[in-house]
């Protein structure tokens, strides 16, 4: 069953370990899968010209924070591949939490990215500017589905899901002009982000009450909820596309090898790369 809530899914290291190592093969199945790099999708989310993006006046830094339920092993080192892997010089700091801050700026550092248990920021020191990882993910999952159709304009999207991540979906597809639809195991919740949309962006999104009818009856679907394999065999059409932000996967494991090619997922990758492209505008 889907549950209701909006915390993040917090990462594992097994989720994360890997993804220094394959970034070049993920950045090639991103290129197969949407004819384009995780870098054009990342500023493709945020509307800037991918080869405008002036990398050397950035340089990022990710501090470790210890608070909450405390550090991920390989967290902070994933995310600077993911930055490095974009060509922003990077590093990861040597102290944790105030001390890494101090450390982040005394090495000259004008973007830091810190993550605890209710949120993940990048933000620039010089622009005061801050990018939320939920929206960016949610923005930048918009625009690898944007690609992979060739267009949204016109077309009925899913998204699965009115946290923060389906939010910053919900925003991106209307600037993209698709036609959003709604659902979240809470009600309550998928009426409030159709009332804040209809109110900040003066456009009504429909909202689902049936997911299995709303699986069934949209062959885009955005997967922006902390749910396990709910989406089965029977949901699965020659034409679906599904792009599914983070951990879990809300696909079943046994439809895996039906959809793959159709199927955008990964644990941090895209929303990395599109809260850094978002926090380096200048
Ligand atoms: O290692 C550290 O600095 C930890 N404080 C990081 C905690 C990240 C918790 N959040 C997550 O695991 C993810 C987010 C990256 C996005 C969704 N869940």
């Amino acid at each position: 069953m889907l549950q209701g809530d909006d915390s993040m899914t917090r990462l594992k290291t097994e989720d994360i370990c890997h993804i220094d190592a394959k970034l070049g093969e993920y950045n090639d199945e991103l290129v197969k899968k949407t004819g384009h790099t995780l870098s054009e999708i990342a500023a493709h989310a945020v509307d800037v010209e991918e080869k405008n993006v002036n990398r050397k006046l950035h340089k990022v830094a990710i501090i470790p924070m210890s608070c909450g339920q405390g550090i991920i092993e390989g967290f902070s080192e994933s995310v600077a591949s993911i930055v490095n892997f974009l060509g922003f010089k990077t590093f990861v700091t040597i102290h944790h939490d105030a001390s890494g801050i101090a450390e982040a700026i005394e090495k000259s550092a004008n973007i830091l990215m810190i993550a605890d248990d209710d949120r993940f920021i990048a933000v620039n020191l010089r622009t005061g500017r801050i990018s939320d990882n939920s929206k960016a993910t949610g923005k930048g999952y918009a625009a690898a589905l944007e690609f992979m159709c060739q267009g949204l304009k016109q077309k009925r999207v899913l998204i699965v899901g009115a946290g923060q991540v389906g939010a910053g979906a919900t925003e991106a597809l209307i600037h993209m002009g698709a036609q959003v639809d709604v659902y979240d195991l809470n009600l309550e919740k998928a009426k409030k982000l159709k009332e804040r949309i209809e109110e900040e962006k003066n456009y009504s999104v429909k909202l689902e009450t049936d997911l299995d009818s709303a699986l069934v009856k949209h062959s885009l679907i955005i997967d922006a909820c902390p749910a396990l394999g709910y989406i089965q065999k029977r949901h699965i059409t020659d034409d679906i596309m599904i792009v599914a932000p983070g951990i879990p996967l809300g696909i079943n494991q046994n439809i895996l090898p039906q959809v793959y090619n159709r199927l955008i997922h990964d644990p941090l990758q895209i929303g990395v790369a599109t809260m850094v492209f978002d926090a380096s505008i200048i």
